[in-house]
C-alpha cells in the first residue's frame, strides 16, 4: 500500500499570514462563495486577482518535454488553470460525459500554506509544469485543467471552507480530485506521472483505476483479486455515483477529523487516501474497472531507481510511468 507524504515544499517555507486588504477581499469571496454555492454565474463574474507567473522557465521533460525555451509556458499555466475555464462551454462539448469518461485531465496544484491568501500560492513549478504540457501535447483536442489556489475557491467554495484547515498537501489534494470528478468527470493524474502515450479509447467507456497490489493482478482472470488501488489515476464520467459517495465519505472523515485535532490534524490514510477509494472499487457491485499495475505505474515505488520514461519507451502496453516523487510506499 502506498502512503502518500505530506507536500514536503509546503513545510518549507511557512510564511505569517498577514491580514491585508486582499485577505479581507478573498473572505468576502468566500462567504459569497458558501451563500449563493448555486449562483455560479455570479461566482465566474467576481473579479480575482489574476496575476501572470513570468518566472517560470522549463528544463526539458524526459521524454515528452515541450521546448524548454517556449515562451508560451507562463501563458499556458493561466490558460490550464481551472480559474479561466468555462466549464459550461467546456461540457458543451462532451454531451456524453454521463455515460462515458470525457476527454478532461485534470491535475492539481495547491499549496497548503496559502489556503488564507490564495493570491499567494507559489507559481506551479516547472516539472509539475512540464508534465501538464506533456499531456496537453499527447492529446491536442483534450481539455487540461489544472486545479490551483484560486480556482477551488471558485469553483469549489462550500469544500474551500474544510481545505483551508488542511495544512497536509496530499489530503487537500485527495478531496479536489474526488469532488472535481464527481462534478466535472474527466481522468485525475498525479503530476509525478508522466504520460508516455495517449490514453486508448476504449479505457473511456467506464470509470477506472489502477490495481496497485498485488502487481500482476489480471482483470481478464476471474480468480484474480486486486486487494489496494492507488488513488493517482482515476477516471469518471461526470456524476458517477461511487467516486461521489468516495468524495462525500472523504469530506465527512476530513470535518471530523479536523473537529477532533484542529489545524495540527496530520494526514491518516484511512481519511481520504488510497484505502477508501479501494473499499469503493473491489466491491462487487462497483461501476469502476480496475487496470493491471503496469499500464500506468510500470514499475513499483520499491524499485523506484528504475522508474524512468525511458525504461518504458518502447513498451506499447505502458501509457504512463508512475515516478513516486511524491509517495513512499509501505506495506
Ligand atoms: C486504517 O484502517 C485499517 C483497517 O481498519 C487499520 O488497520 C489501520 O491501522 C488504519 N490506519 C491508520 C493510519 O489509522
Ligand atoms: C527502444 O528502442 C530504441 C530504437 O529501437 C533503442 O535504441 C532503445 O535502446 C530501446 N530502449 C529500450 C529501453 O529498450
Ligand atoms: C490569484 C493568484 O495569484 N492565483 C495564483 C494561484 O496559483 C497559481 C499557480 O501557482 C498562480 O498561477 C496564480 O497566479
Amino acid at each position: 500500500m502506498a502512503i502518500t507524504k505530506a507536500n514536503n515544499s509546503s513545510s518549507s517555507s511557512r510564511r505569517p499570514h498577514r491580514p491585508g486588504r486582499s485577505y479581507l477581499a478573498l473572505k468576502l469571496v468566500a462567504i459569497i462563495g458558501i451563500i449563493c454555492y448555486n449562483c455560479r454565474n455570479l461566482l465566474m463574474a467576481l473579479p480575482l486577482p489574476i496575476t501572470t507567473t513570468n518566472d517560470i522557465t522549463t528544463t526539458g521533460l524526459e521524454q515528452q518535454a515541450s521546448s524548454p525555451e517556449d515562451p508560451q509556458n507562463s501563458l499556458r499555466d493561466l490558460m490550464y488553470d481551472a480559474s479561466n475555464k468555462q466549464m459550461d462551454k467546456i461540457f458543451a462539448r462532451y454531451p456524453d460525459a454521463h455515460a462515458r469518461v470525457p476527454n478532461i485531465i485534470h491535475l492539481t496544484w495547491v499549496d497548503t500554506e496559502s489556503w488564507e491568501e490564495p493570491a499567494q500560492q507559489r507559481p506551479v513549478p516547472s516539472d509539475v509544469l512540464e508534465v501538464i504540457n506533456a499531456w496537453q501535447k499527447l492529446h491536442p483536442e483534450w481539455e487540461v485543467i489544472l486545479w490551483t489556489n484560486t480556482s477551488t475557491l471558485l469553483h469549489f467554495p462550500e469544500l474551500y471552507v474544510t481545505l483551508r484547515s488542511i495544512k497536509v498537501g496530499s489530503w487537500a489534494s485527495n478531496l479536489i480530485r474526488y469532488h472535481v470528478l464527481a462534478k466535472y468527470g474527466g481522468t485525475y493524474f498525479d503530476t509525478d506521472i508522466i504520460p508516455l502515450r495517449p490514453i486508448p479509447s476504449s479505457l473511456m467507456e467506464a470509470a477506472f483505476t489502477v490495481c496497485e497490489r498485488p502487481r500482476d493482478f489480471d482483470p481478464t482472470n476471474p480468480d484474480s483479486k486486486c486487494l489496494s488501488t492507488c488513488n493517482a489515476v482515476i477516471g469518471t464520467p461526470r456524476g458517477n455515483q461511487d467516486i461521489q459517495v468516495v468524495a462525500d465519505t472523504a469530506l465527512q472523515n476530513s470535518i471530523v477529523r479536523l473537529k477532533k485535532y484542529g489545524t495540527k490534524a496530520r494526514y491518516n490514510l484511512n481519511v481520504s487516501g488510497p484505502p477508501l477509494l479501494t473499499q469503493m472499487v473491489i466491491a462487487e457491485e462497483s461501476s469502476f474497472a480496475i487496470l493491471p499495475s503496469h499500464m500506468f505505474y510500470p514499475c513499483d515505488w520499491s524499485e523506484k531507481e528504475t522508474c524512468t520514461a525511458q525504461n518504458f519507451a518502447n513498451d506499447t502496453n505502458v501509457i504512463t510511468v508512475h515516478l513516486w516523487k511524491n509517495s513512499r510506499g509501505l506495506s
